[in-house]
């Protein structure tokens, strides 16, 4: 018994805490909706808890607290780390590094791009962001409305970029041309794909072949490709990806030249620029 009169003293009591907090919050308030009530309109540019994002950009684009400075608690500002290329919603995570909404596109590439970070369809019609990124729809409006596919390639940094509506949207790491055999720069377009090309001059296979032609690179003679096979089946070694050893072609890993084989279409311009 004397538990059960324990037990309802602290119910009671915890009530009237309730009901005071509640009682504060509500003088609390008062005056702010009375503000709220005079003033015309807020402004957008209004930042309440003063991180360096207005309450707009907050609610909409990061989905942070509009109320906490510092969001995900790790004592570094929401303003900085947005600022600092880090997710002020993940403690040590840079925005590169988080999917809030799982939807396999990164926070800093829906933030560039402009979809939301936390919602898997921005537009709603139906096509998740990553479904409309791959197929090169626009995933910010439900028209169907086809981007533009490009692909980058840095061949002092050894990475492929390719890019939707002239926005970086993923990276890969390669390896092209070495000194005497360099991989050619300028502006080419994808004209021949084949999923298994055999190089009678290389004597190797080259799975996942995109030839790309130009100024420079006459039809069959440059492609982007996985990295080579030998007819006895031995594969190069992905240690090579990231050093320019190829014969002038631009090799990418197992599962990224698949990747972008499958992203790619005949007549995606290809630019190859020393960084
Ligand atoms: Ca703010
Ligand atoms: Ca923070
Ligand atoms: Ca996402
Ligand atoms: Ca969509």
């Amino acid at each position: 018994m004397r538990w059960v009169s324990g037990m309802q003293q602290r119910i009671s009591s915890f009530h009237k805490y309730y009901a005071l907090f509640f009682f504060g919050a509500f003088l609390v308030c008062l005056p702010l909706r009375v503000g709220a009530e005079t003033l015309p309109s807020i402004s957008p540019a209004i930042d309440s808890d003063a991180d360096g994002l207005s309450d707009q950009e907050e609610l909409s684009r990061y989905h942070t607290s509009p109320q906490i400075a510092d969001t995900d608690g790790d004592k570094v500002g929401d303003g900085e780390e947005v600022q600092k290329g880090y997710s002020p919603l993940v403690v040590g995570k840079k925005l590169s590094e988080v999917d809030t909404d799982a939807d396999g596109v990164m926070d800093s590439v829906e933030l560039a791009f402009g979809t939301n970070l936390a919602n898997t369809d921005t537009d709603a019609d139906g096509f998740s962001d990553s479904i409309e990124f791959f197929s090169g729809y626009d995933p910010r409006t439900a028209e169907p409305k086809l981007l533009q596919k490009s692909v980058r390639i840095h061949t002092v940094s050894q990475r492929l970029d390719y890019e939707l509506d002239g926005i970086l949207i993923g990276s890969y790491i390669v390896s092209t041309g070495k000194k005497s055999t360099p991989t050619p720069t300028g502006v080419f377009t994808i004209t021949k794909k084949a999923p298994r090309a055999w190089s009678r001059s290389a004597q190797l296979w080259m799975p996942w072949w995109m030839n790309f032609t130009g100024t420079r690179a006459p039809s069959g003679m440059y492609a982007v490709h996985e990295l080579p096979e030998w007819p006895g089946g031995k594969k190069e070694g992905e240690k090579h990806l990231g050093i320019p050893v190829s014969h002038g072609c631009v090799r990418l890993g197992i599962g990224s030249a698949k990747y972008m084989y499958d992203w790619t279409p005949i007549g995606t311009p290809v630019t190859i620029q020393k960084d």
